[in-house]
């Protein structure tokens, strides 16, 4: 491989349009963060970028539903996921943001070159226009019956009913989501990147001298370019943006996709005045860390923009991952199915590295992969507690009973001594070819072998045992256990930093570098260790049954919200309407009929009188919540003998497509016995 003077590395920006789930962390940032701290451990000159995208339709859509600006959408997320990065320890040098004014400038002053330089062709097209709100729309502003199914809410770029993919014209009664009416089309112009042109040169650059890519990302781009390339438009009509540097281009903004990853360049440059030595010198090796869904921008679109520009490097690699699934189901952030960053550090506080760990350990690095709670419990439970945590906590525990934490010195080695030393030599080597090439999942599980290891070798050699019969053995015993730990502080670092930071306070060792890592003796004798606390916990079974009980409640939700409403019943005329005698009332008293798993029986005061009413509630509430409740009653119902109770009227509730009950309450204050009609 090249030697490179240093590196560059990149995280995809996410959009600042919705918090940060498990499954970026898992597809982009854990993986950069695992590979830009072991860079470090190696003392390589790197830095890692990132920041949020803060341009792009849906980021005005959401601005537009929530009536706010899309300023105020972006601020909100940019501020929360900058945070979540931080708790979870991802080392940015630096979070930037595409709305920055240095962005904006970079992003011009890169247009404008291209454009300059004659490297766009410009084209008319028929678009959208809503002549009412007097702008054009962009597909995802755009309803409509699709052609295929025949779904009257199609967008204009796909049916998220039949998933199929659509242009806005394929639509049929397009309308505007703005004004509501229906779009014209009208010409407008816009700049192209003529990626046809750059075909040749990316086949060459990508399918001949880089066949090391990752089998999904080499693939992914050969298909691209085997379909054949065409121009892309770079500028999109819209008011959110980075207006197109050109005269007379008014109301028309930079495609986000071409200012996006500009964005790495205009971080860099706010990172540090040196940041041209990034990106123009042959000498740095850049990285773009994305998930699959951005391999084409990152592969073909960006390296052919950079390429056109003609001052700037190109990436090295792009190791894409795939998508991380949620208990069998896409993550989604518009069905509320994920599991969010600051989410889980309020139900789990402090147990960041049991997520980084749980991500990594099944990061879909070759094939989609699907994250469950109990999974994640038994990483954290029978891996990270019982063969990490165990091994560091018996070794400091030993050491400091036996020799007051003082390194003991080693005495004769024998053969399974010194195959454990040379062990640890060889799974140094294991965990950092697998990060070299990507395979963190790998890595992971070669540094963790080495607690393996140390736990074996404890288990085998029984120092608790041999302490009586020959005290002078167990010396060497500890002092070879000491130094497994103090690798496993090394080794294990990128991956789980806050419990590794931790560990190197225990043993007191500030000598962090990956080369000291396999050598024989990282603690000397005679070093004083600290006593160490428990470094895991365990998760119980109700924390995950919690969790899961959450998606559950997300799933009830998201199929009541897209459950079709039910049919109305016949006509009744209002002659039997006005014979039901409805009136508001107060539950003053509730309580289960036993050996019943549904009745509940309330007393209610009605305002004519307190009557008891059997309800079929008790699988929704509880006795202790009911009483206080305001509800509506038809107090003329004919009594009804229910389980040997008489019941006197019917209370009255909504209930969902998946059968769920929700109170109906008055808005006011209104006294009990007010007749609703
Ligand atoms: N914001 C897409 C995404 O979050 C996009 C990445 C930009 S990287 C320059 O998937
Ligand atoms: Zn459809």
């Amino acid at each position: 491989m090249k030697k490179y003077k240093r590196h560059l590395i990149t995280s995809a920006l996410p959009y600042a349009n919705g918090p940060i789930h498990i499954g970026h962390l898992a597809g982009v940032y854990v993986p950069s963060d695992i590979y830009t701290r072991y860079l470090r451990l190696k003392g390589e000159d790197v830095i890692s970028i990132c920041g949020s995208d803060e341009h792009g339709v849906p980021i005005t859509l959401k601005a537009r539903k929530e009536g706010i600006t899309p300023q105020e959408v972006v601020d909100r997320y940019h501020y929360l996921n900058k945070k979540a990065f931080e708790d979870f320890g991802i080392a940015f040098d630096i979070y930037s943001r595409t709305s920055n004014k240095v962005h904006y400038e970079t992003a011009s002053a890169f247009f404008r070159k291209l454009y300059d330089k004659g490297e766009f062709t410009e084209k008319m097209s028929s678009q959208y226009y809503d002549e009412e709100a007097s702008c054009f729309l962009a597909d995802r502003y755009i309803t409509g019956t699709c052609p295929f199914c025949g779904n009257e809410n199609a967008y204009g770029d796909q049916c998220e009913k039949c998933g199929t993919s659509l242009s806005a014209t394929d639509l049929k009664n397009p309308k505007s989501t703005i004004s509501g009416s229906a779009p014209v089309l009208k010409e407008t112009l816009h700049w192209y990147l003529p990626l046809d042109k750059y075909e040749p040169w990316l086949r060459k650059w990508i399918l001949d001298d880089h066949t090391e890519w990752k089998s999904n990302v080499y693939g992914q781009c050969k298909s691209w370019l085997d379909q054949g390339l065409q121009p892309r438009a770079v500028s999109r009509d819209l008011d959110w943006g980075v207006p197109v540097p050109v005269e007379g281009a008014g109301g028309k903004v930079l495609y986000v996709w071409f200012d996006a990853p500009i964005g790495y360049i205009s971080a860099t440059r706010e990172l540090t005045p040196d940041w041209e030595k990034y990106w123009k010198d042959e000498e740095t090796r850049m990285i773009h860390f994305i998930g699959k869904d951005n391999i084409v921008f990152h592969c073909i679109i960006f390296p052919s923009m950079l390429r056109a520009e003609g001052s700037y490097i190109l990436p090295e690699n792009v190791p894409a991952n795939e998508f991380l699934n949620l208990e069998g189901d896409k993550i989604s952030t518009s069905r509320n199915w994920a599991v969010w960053l600051h989410e889980y550090l309020e139900d789990f506080p402090g147990k960041q590295d049991s997520l980084r760990y749980a991500l990594c350990a099944s990061a879909p690095e070759t094939k989609d992969n699907d994250f469950t709670w109990k999974e994640f419990q038994a990483h954290n439970n029978n891996e990270l507690v019982a063969i990490l945590g165990n091994f560091v906590n018996r070794t400091l525990v030993l050491t400091n009973k036996y020799y007051d934490g003082i390194v003991p010195s080693y005495g004769s080695l024998n053969e399974s001594d010194t195959a454990t030393l040379e062990s640890i030599k060889s799974l140094k080597e294991a965990v950092e070819s697998n990060i070299d090439s990507f395979r963190f999942r790998q890595a992971l599980s070669e540094a963790m072998n080495l607690a393996r290891l140390g736990n074996k070798y404890l288990a085998d050699t029984e120092p608790w045992k041999v302490i009586k019969e020959d005290p002078e053995r167990v010396k060497t015993i500890m002092y070879i256990s000491l130094q497994i730990t103090a690798n496993l502080a090394i080794l294990l670092e990128p991956f789980l930093p806050f419990s590794m930071d931790k560990l190197r306070k225990w043993i007191c060792i500030n000598d962090l570098r990956w080369e000291a890592a396999g050598r024989a003796e990282l603690l000397a004798p005679g070093h004083h260790i600290g006593s160490g606390e428990l470094m895991f916990t365990k998760i119980e079974d109700d924390e995950v049954e919690r969790q899961i009980q959450k998606l559950l409640e997300t799933k009830r939700a998201n199929m009541a919200e897209s459950a079709p409403v039910t049919p109305q019943k016949e006509d009744v005329s209002f002659e039997d309407f006005s014979r039901m005698d409805i009136r508001t009332a107060t539950i003053t008293e509730a309580e289960k009929v036993p050996k019943t798993t549904k009745l509940m029986k309330l007393k209610v005061d009605t305002g004519i009188d307190t009557r008891t009413i059997v309800s079929g509630i008790a699988e929704h509430f509880t006795a202790e919540e009911l009483p206080g409740k305001k509800v509506s009653v038809i107090v003329n119902l004919a009594p009804r003998s229910i389980k040997g109770i008489e019941s006197r009227g019917m209370i009255l509730l909504a209930e969902d497509a998946t059968g769920k009950l929700v109170f109906v309450m008055p808005e006011k204050e209104i006294k009990n016995g007010s007749p609703v009609r």
